[in-house]
């Protein structure tokens, strides 16, 4: 088995294992009808074309190693979607309750917004995986965004890989604009939030009652 197969597999199961319980925090909410603070939930093992480009960046040795598990805490990365920015404030004090994780730091880059125009607010956490050897602690990064912010981070992140980074002045503006227009549209939909919460209880009630059993 190669080096890197075995140092990422323990990557593997994190992902796997949170992505089962924070989805799982969702469907608690459902089961108790209250509307979720968690739209949805996904997460990836970053790739090894993203490591090197990372520890490139970074003047880290590319090699499975401590150092390198240590500067590059997203190898295992989580997000979690919201429908409202007030959710975001949930989830963290949520995640920040449990008890099989324990965070280690925390980036909010919502009330400062990087220069870009991303926003969204970073924990690292420490996870332990159970392995045939033994427990051993493993770094991962929890991305919770609002849906708004989310569309704004993906489409950044396709040009972003397009243009290698450098983006032409027209398209930077661009963007900066539509990060405005998706803070603009977060405000708006915390106005009505109630109305929204209101309507989506109704509808899924009624979904219920016409599902066949
Ligand atoms: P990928 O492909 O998503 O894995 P540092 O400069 O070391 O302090 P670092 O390590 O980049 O900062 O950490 P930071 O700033 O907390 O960002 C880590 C991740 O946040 C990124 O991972 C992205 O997922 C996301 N992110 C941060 N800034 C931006 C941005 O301007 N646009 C978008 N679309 N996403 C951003 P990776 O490894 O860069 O990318």
């Amino acid at each position: 088995m190669g080096q890197w197969e075995r140092f990422l597999e323990p990557y593997k199961q994190a992902v796997s294992e949170l992505k089962i319980k924070l989805k799982g925090m969702r469907t608690q909410f459902e089961i108790e009808n209250t509307n979720s603070p968690i739209e949805f939930v996904t997460g990836r093992v970053k790739p090894l074309a993203s490591i090197y480009d990372k520890s490139l960046g970074k003047g880290i040795v590319f090699e499975p190693s401590d150092t390198l598990a240590k500067e590059i805490p997203d190898i295992a990365g989580l997000r979690m979607m919201c429908q409202f920015v007030d959710d975001i404030e949930t989830v963290v004090e949520m995640l920040r309750a449990r008890k099989d994780i324990r965070v280690v730091e925390e980036r909010d880059y919502i009330s400062n917004k990087k220069q870009s125009g991303y926003r969204s607010y970073h924990m690292i956490i420490e996870y332990p995986v159970q392995t045939i050897h033994g427990e051993i602690n493993i770094l991962a990064e929890i991305q919770i965004r609002t849906l708004a912010m989310n569309f704004w981070a993906s489409i950044e992140h396709s040009l972003n890989y397009k243009y290698k980074g450098v983006f032409p002045e027209e398209i930077k503006k661009r963007l900066q604009y539509a990060a405005e227009a998706a803070f603009r549209l977060d405000e708006e939909m915390s106005l009505i939030r109630g109305e929204i919460q209101e309507a989506q209880k109704y509808f899924s009630a009624n979904k219920e009652l016409s599902t066949p059993r």
